[in-house]
C-alpha cells in the first residue's frame, strides 16, 4: 500500500493559517512527523486564493524540502500552477493531477517524458465528474491511452476514480470497485490511489465509513490512498486487510507494528 500523507495542505485550517504566516517550523514539524509515520510521498497544496497559491506553494514546497526527501506529491487544480513548482522539486515525485477537463492533458503529459514523474488521472472531463463505474472506466480508458502517446507507461500512472459521497450516492463504492476492477482488468500496470475522506462526507462517524471503505477497497485492488499516516485506526485497518489478503507471510508485518505499539491502543501493548 502506498501511502501518500495528506496533511500539508491549506484547506486544514491550521496548516492555512500556518502558510498565511509562513510559520516553517509549523511546516516542517508536519512533514517530518508524516515521513516518521511512513508516509511513501507528501501531498503540497497551498490550498488558497488563486492570486496567491503560487507564492504559497512556492514557499510551502522549498520549506518541505529543507528538511526531508521524501518526494512530493504536487496538488493543484491549475496546470500551470503543476508546471512551474515542477521546477522547484529536487527529485521525482506525483503531479496531483490531470484529468479530461480543459488543457489539463496538453499542459501536464508533456512535462513526463523522459523522467520518473508519475501522474494522478481523475476519471472527469468538461462533462463533469460521473458517478457510474463504466463512465468512469471510459475516461480512464482516454486518458491512459493519450499518456501513452507522450511517453508515459501504464506503470507511472495512478487512477483516481473519484468515489462520491455515499450520502448522496447510495452505491457509491460499488460504483468505485467497479472502476477499479474495470481498469485493471484493462490495464493491469496502472495504479489505482483515493482520498480516504470524500466518501462519508454528510454522516456521522466518519472515520467508521472511511475504515470501511478503505479495506473494501484495498480488497477490490486500490494500490494506494491519500490519507494521514498518522491515523493509528487506519493504518491498523491496512494492516489487518492485508493479512487478510493473504499478503503479509506469517502475519509479520501485523505482527511487528503490534510490537511497534504502532496499531492497537496507545501506551497498551
Ligand atoms: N484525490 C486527489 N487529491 C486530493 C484528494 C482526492 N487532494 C486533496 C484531498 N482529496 C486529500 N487531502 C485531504 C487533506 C485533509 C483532509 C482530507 C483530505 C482532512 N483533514 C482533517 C485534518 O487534518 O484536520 C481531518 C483529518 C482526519 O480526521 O483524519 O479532512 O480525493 N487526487
Amino acid at each position: 500500500m502506498i501511502v501518500i500523507g495528506e496533511k500539508i495542505n491549506g484547506a486544514i485550517p491550521a496548516v492555512g493559517k500556518a502558510i498565511a504566516e509562513r510559520n516553517k517550523v509549523f511546516i516542517q514539524t508536519l512533514a517530518l512527523k508524516e515521513t516518521e509515520d511512513g508516509a511513501d510521498y507528501l501531498d503540497v497544496c497551498a490550498g488558497t486564493d488563486v492570486g496567491v497559491e503560487w507564492d504559497a506553494l512556492k514557499w510551502l514546497i522549498e520549506t518541505v524540502q529543507e528538511v526531508t526527501e521524501t518526494p512530493l506529491c504536487l496538488d493543484s487544480p491549475n496546470p500551470h500552477i503543476l508546471e512551474a513548482a515542477m521546477s522547484l522539486v529536487k527529485r521525482p515525485g506525483i503531479m496531483n493531477s490531470a484529468s479530461g477537463e480543459g488543457d489539463k492533458c496538453k499542459v501536464i503529459f508533456p512535462l513526463l517524458r523522459d523522467n520518473e514523474w508519475k501522474v494522478i488521472l481523475l476519471t472527469c472531463n468538461d462533462n463533469g465528474i460521473p458517478a457510474d463505474g463504466k463512465s468512469k472506466i471510459e475516461i480512464a480508458g482516454c486518458l491512459i491511452e493519450t499518456a501513452e502517446g507522450y511517453g508515459i507507461d501504464q506503470d507511472r500512472i495512478y487512477v483516481d476514480p473519484l468515489v462520491m459521497s455515499v450520502s448522496t450516492v447510495n452505491s457509491s463504492m460499488l460504483d468505485f470497485i467497479e472502476a477499479v476492477k474495470g481498469i485493471k482488468t484493462q490495464y493491469p500496470d496502472v495504479k489505482i490511489t483515493s482520498g480516504l475522506s470524500n466518501i462519508s462526507y454528510g454522516m456521522p462517524c466518519r472515520k467508521l465509513i472511511n475504515k470501511a471503505f478503505l479495506a473494501m477497497a484495498l480488497q477490490a485492488g486500490m494500490d494506494s490512498a491519500i490519507m494521514d499516516p498518522g491515523d493509528r485506526e487506519m493504518l491498523g485497518t491496512i494492516l489487518a486487510a492485508e493479512v487478510l489478503m493473504g499478503q503479509d507471510k506469517y502475519c509479520r508485518r501485523y505482527n511487528r507494528a503490534y510490537r511497534a505499539g504502532k496499531i492497537g491502543k496507545k501506551n497498551s501493548k
